[in-house]
């Protein structure tokens, strides 16, 4: 097995993300690994901080370019505090949410540039890099519709329009045919259980070292 290693968990509202991270980390730990089960935006008290301010409704507009600073600034808090310190003990972090959900929520859906969002990538992420991301795909009015009827009321992203979330689903499929060895399509419109099987083949291949499909 390999020793550790950042793997990470992507899609729409409502695909299943939180649910299916929980049963990762469950799958490693069953495998001796020590597990860090975190999200992002948050991981970490001041990082939640930054997450209350990124997406609760307030009454000032919060642009586009402040919103992408805002998700690395939370990220770099992430990186220094629990995520790089975790690698280096040699546990696993799985994470809810990481930089594609920039490129897809920041880049595709609000037409945030492209390139700026790599060049702030690389600053704040250096080395660290996922070995493994699930993306779970599915149609966007069924996980509008799973999201909504989980949560009470709405965060400030979360009551965008539909159109807004195709664009972002349609992000992350751009982002999972350029790198398909990272990043590791699963149809999660199917029911938990058939998710599981799929995730776990692909977790299967990832802790030998070798994420290729
Ligand atoms: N954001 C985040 C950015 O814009 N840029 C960034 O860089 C980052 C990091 C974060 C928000 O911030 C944005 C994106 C988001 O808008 P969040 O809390 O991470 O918010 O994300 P949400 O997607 O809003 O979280 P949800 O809880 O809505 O979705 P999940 O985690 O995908 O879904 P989950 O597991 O909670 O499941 C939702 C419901 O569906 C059921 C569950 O039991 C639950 O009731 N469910 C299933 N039902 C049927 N079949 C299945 N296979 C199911 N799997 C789960």
């Amino acid at each position: 097995m390999r020793r550790a290693g950042l793997i990470t968990l992507e899609g729409i509202e409502g695909a299943g993300k939180s649910t299916l991270a929980a049963w990762v980390a469950e799958w490693l730990r069953a495998r001796g690994a020590s597990v860090r089960l975190t999200r992002e935006p948050g991981g970490t008290a001041l990082a939640e901080r930054v997450r209350r301010i990124a997406l609760e409704p307030g009454a000032e507009r919060i642009c586009a370019d402040a919103e992408t600073l805002l998700m690395f600034a939370a990220r770099a808090i992430h990186l220094t505090n629990l995520i790089r310190p975790a690698l280096e003990r040699g546990e696993w972090v799985v994470c809810d949410r990481f930089t594609d959900a920039t490129r897809a929520y920041q880049g595709a859906g609000r037409g945030v540039d492209a390139e700026w969002i790599e060049v702030l990538a690389a600053h704040v992420q250096r080395e660290v890099t996922p070995v493994c991301t699930l993306l779970l795909d599915l149609p966007v009015a069924l996980g509008l519709h799973r999201a909504r009827a989980r949560h009470a009321g709405t965060d400030r992203i979360e009551s965008e329009t539909e159109s807004f979330f195709q664009r972002v689903r349609a992000g992350y499929l751009a982002l999972a045919r350029a790198e398909p060895t990272r990043i590791h399509l699963l149809d999660a419109a199917e029911p938990a259980d058939s998710v599981q099987r799929q995730a776990a083949a692909v977790l299967e291949r990832c802790v030998k070292g070798g994420g290729e499909p």
